[in-house]
C-alpha cells in the first residue's frame, strides 16, 4: 500500500516535471524561431517582389517588341495602296508621346479595316492604350504601369526629324522608349525600356 502511494506520487512527479519541461523546451523554441519566421517571411515577401518586378519588366518588354513590330509594318500595302504609315502626332499636341500606324496586310485588299492595319497608341494616367481604327473602333488598355511614351525618328544622314510632316516621308529609323511607373524596388534600367526600330522608308 505504502509502496503504491510512493509510486503515484512519483509518477506525479515526472508528468509535473515533463510537463514544465515541455512549456520551458516550447518557449525555447518560440524564442529561436521568432527571428528564424521573420527572415522565412522576409525572404517569401522578396521572392513575391522579385516575381512582380520581373512580370512587370517582362510585360514592358513584350509591349516594346509587339509596338515596334507594328511600326516596321507601318506603311507596307503589297497591292500599292498610298499610306500615311507613321502619323507621329495622332493628338495634334505638339509631342510625339503617340503614334498611329497604318498598313494593309491583314489581308492586302486595298483599305486598312482590318485587323491590327490602323492603331493608334498613347498614355493616359499610367496606362497605355491602343485604338483601332476601321470598322471596329475599339480602345483598349494595352499595357498598365506605364509613366510615359517616346518616340524620336531619324532620316537618312540620322539627324532627329522634328518637323511631324517630314516623319511620314523621311524618317528611315525610331527610337522608342517605354518608361514603367516609377516603383519604389525599380533599377532605373530596368524601368525603361529603350530600343530603335527601321522604318519602310529605309527599306
Ligand atoms: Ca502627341
Ligand atoms: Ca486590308
Amino acid at each position: 500500500m505504502n509502496s503504491l502511494t510512493e509510486i503515484k506520487a512519483e509518477s506525479r512527479r515526472v508528468a509535473g516535471f515533463s510537463t514544465l519541461g515541455m512549456i520551458v523546451a516550447l518557449l525555447l523554441l518560440g524564442v529561436l524561431l521568432a527571428p528564424m519566421l521573420g527572415t522565412i517571411i522576409a525572404a517569401q515577401d522578396g521572392f513575391v517582389d522579385s516575381r512582380e518586378r520581373a512580370r512587370a519588366v517582362g510585360n514592358v518588354r513584350y509591349a516594346h517588341l509587339a509596338l515596334t513590330r507594328y511600326m516596321r509594318l507601318a506603311g507596307s500595302s503589297p497591292v500599292g495602296l498610298p499610306l500615311p504609315g507613321i502619323d507621329p502626332d495622332p493628338d495634334a499636341n505638339g509631342a510625339f508621346d503617340d503614334v498611329r500606324l497604318r498598313a494593309d496586310y491583314n489581308p492586302p485588299d486595298g483599305d486598312t479595316d482590318d485587323l491590327g492595319e490602323d492603331l493608334t497608341f498613347y498614355v493616359a494616367a499610367d496606362t497605355m492604350y491602343v485604338q483601332t481604327g476601321g470598322e471596329d473602333d475599339t480602345t483598349e488598355p494595352y499595357l498598365i504601369g506605364v509613366d510615359s511614351l517616346a518616340f524620336e525618328y531619324f532620316d537618312r544622314y540620322g539627324v532627329l526629324i522634328t518637323d511631324p510632316d517630314k516623319v511620314g516621308t523621311h524618317a528611315i529609323s525610331a527610337a522608342v522608349t517605354i518608361r514603367a511607373v516609377g516603383e519604389r524596388s525599380f533599377e532605373p534600367t530596368e524601368r525603361l525600356i529603350h530600343g530603335e526600330v527601321r522604318l519602310r522608308n529605309g527599306k
